[in-house]
């Protein structure tokens, strides 16, 4: 979703600023700009619709540049996309901001301010702060105070950057909602809604908290927090390791993340899982006092990482012993629910800033949970920060928006979940080393399952020229189905339903058709035969199957069936396998229909509003 870059230095800050947005496109945007204060005092702005690139070639071809600036990715959300809605927003030629996030009640301040005097010329929400911190600093306020008083006005989301032209030296963020974090520099610092932006030119960053509102010049940091009262925020040295412009060889981020997944799980597992079982408290401080005490787990997540909640589900009931729902966010956070006793709160997300989710997470916090947990792939983001627990996954940056890596690396660490409750809830000792095991062997058996790329792609062939596919799947393996189908969705724009196959008589098989794809994913568990009843319900009605299948599970290949075969695992992990044969199909899918693989359409990365 929207990115924001700023920076306040004593050498030009174009290149710094453009480089920021580079590393911000994998959130998804559909235009980019850049302001900046030039020597002469002059307020200048330069937007493009389209790729940061071409707002790059139009700064080549007539330069600008500037010491002090601030530049925005936008994702639309009021207001087409178009240059005159893209950011940065000015008021006259006096105020620039950026804005991630949405202002909910920019109609009734719009009108407040055409009745001052303002014009408007964008469809958008952030235009009307603009002019509110423009009419404060009109009032006499400093550039700060304007800020701390604009945002007494607004409702709504907002990770906010001004500048104002008459005082040159300084940029003022407010944050509510929308996350951002400052970078200090040696005599120059930065901000961004991200800490990618940023390590180009520094590892040392104060994440902003919410409500804070600071004011940033080129060597000093002043925070304040939502009362106004001057705060000091923790320096965070980062280690995340992250290139942006590193593809390894690959033609797409997703490609290269789906084939780092044998290396990140095993990061995931990695001082975590020991010969016998777990070490302690790898949940965090005091975790496994904690832990004992669970008797019910609450998951909330959205997209991706609801799926894995999903399987996280079947695991605690079937392994732990431990009852468990599992919601998505933006439901949970609008109705009433119960809080059953000794509840664990579980927020799963890759990004950590998900709104719906973090909204969630702070809703949760006052209904009475014993404690909350996130399973979270950002350090340093909102979600770990706000929880009591935290479990980071290993995936290292993930640039695709459709999630892979972080999807494996999520159910890693909930079967070490599964394990950590089911210690003080009974699993036996044959349960908890099966799980040992099959969690030693899962790196090993992902990088197995990757050899079937090649099959794959051959197969995607067949997939290119049709509208709709069935996924299915049984137990454990419905939710994989389900991811498999959002992935073929987001990438290659087909669309994909997922069932669980014990539902084909109650609807579904009334698509049965040969223009309708079916994947089923079939592991040989105990649903096996339950599955093959569903796959003949198939075939008799003139389906073609494609069926990802344990090597054991004897499905043959015939006119109707193409049968791939999956290395045989241990229950317990098949879900994370029988992953990554769906990614590859959707994966090669999209590349022969030619979308935008790693940025497709209407999709953003980190979905920081509701
Ligand atoms: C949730 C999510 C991702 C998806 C996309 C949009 O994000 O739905 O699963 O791939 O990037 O957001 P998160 O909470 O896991 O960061």
């Amino acid at each position: 979703m929207c990115g924001i870059v700023g920076a306040v230095a004593e050498r030009n800050v174009v290149e710094i600023l453009l480089e920021g947005l580079r590393r911000l496109e994998y959130r998804g945007y559909d235009s980019a700009g850049v302001a900046l204060l030039n020597d002469q005092q002059e307020l200048i702005r330069v937007r493009r619709t389209g790729k940061v690139q071409e707002l790059a070639d139009a700064i080549a071809q007539n330069p600008v540049r500037g010491s002090v600036g601030i530049a925005h990715t936008r994702w639309a959300t009021h207001g087409g996309v178009t240059e005159a809605n893209a950011h940065p927003h000015f008021s006259g030629e006096r105020v620039a901001v950026v804005h991630n996030g949405i202002i909910e009640n920019y109609q009734s301040l719009r009108a407040t301010q055409r009745e001052a005097g303002y014009t408007f010329s964008s469809d958008t929400d952030t235009e009307s702060i603009a002019h509110q911190v423009d009419s404060m600093l009109n009032k006499g306020h400093s550039l700060l105070a304007a800020v701390q008083e604009a945002v007494k006005t607004f409702h709504g989301a907002y990770g906010t950057v001004v500048m104002d032209k008459q005082d040159p030296e300084r940029v003022v963020v407010a944050r509510s909602g929308s996350p951002l974090v400052i970078g200090l520099g040696i005599g120059e610092n930065f901000i961004a809604s991200d800490q990618l932006a940023l390590l180009p030119v520094t590892r040392r960053f104060i994440f902003l908290e919410e409500g804070d509102v600071a004011e940033i010049t080129r060597t000093t940091v002043s925070v304040f927090d939502k009362d106004g009262n001057a705060v000091q925020r923790e320096v965070i040295e980062s280690n995340i390791q992250h290139d942006a412009g590193d593809k390894a060889g690959y033609r797409h981020y997703m490609l290269k993340e789906i084939h780092e997944q044998p290396v990140v799980v095993r990061n995931t597992l990695q001082g975590r899982l020991t010969d016998t079982g777990l070490n302690t408290d790898i949940f965090g401080p005091n975790a496994d006092e904690i832990l004992a005490k669970v008797k019910h787990v609450q998951i909330i997540a959205c997209g991706t990482s609801y799926h894995s909640g999903m399987v996280a589900r079947y695991w605690l009931e079937q392994y732990a012993n431990v009852s468990c729902n599992v919601e998505i966010a933006s439901e949970f956070r609008y109705r009433k629910s119960f809080v059953h006793p000794n509840s664990l709160l579980v927020t799963i997300s890759q990004s950590g800033e998900t709104a719906d989710t973090l909204a969630a997470l702070r809703l949760a916090k006052e209904q009475g949970y014993m404690a909350s947990l996130t399973i979270c792939n950002v350090p340093g983001s909102s979600l770990v920060r706000e929880s009591d627990l935290a479990f980071m996954t290993m995936a290292g940056a993930e640039i695709g928006v459709a999630s892979t890596k972080a999807f494996t690396t999520q159910l890693t660490g909930l079967l070490m979940l599964t394990m950590a409750l089911g210690q003080a809830n009974g699993m036996s000792d044959a349960t908890r080393d099966a799980a040992v095991k099959a969690l030693h062997a899962l790196p090993a058996k992902l990088e197995e399952t990757l050899s079937l790329s090649n099959e794959i792609e051959g197969l995607a062939e067949e997939f290119a020229d049709k509208h709709h596919a069935l996924f299915l799947g049984r137990g454990d393996q419905y939710p994989i189905a389900m991811e498999g189908a959002l992935k073929l969705k987001e990438i290659s724009y087909i669309h994909a339903e997922a069932y669980a196959s014990g539902e084909l008589k109650h609807g579904p098989l009334a698509l049965i058709d040969d223009e309708m794809p079916v994947i089923v994913v079939a592991p040989n568990n105990e649903l096996l035969e339950k599955l093959k009843s569903n796959v003949e319900e198939v075939r008799a009605r003139g389906g073609i199957m494609y069926v990802f299948a344990d090597r054991d599970a004897n499905f043959v290949s015939d006119d109707t069936m193409r049968v791939i075969n999956v290395p045989h695992v241990d229950d317990m992990i098949a879900p994370v396998i029988y992953t990554l044969p769906l990614q590859l199909l959707s994966y090669y899918v999209a590349v022969i229909k030619g979308t935008d693989v790693d940025q497709p359409r209407n999709l953003a990365k980190s979905v920081t509003v509701e």
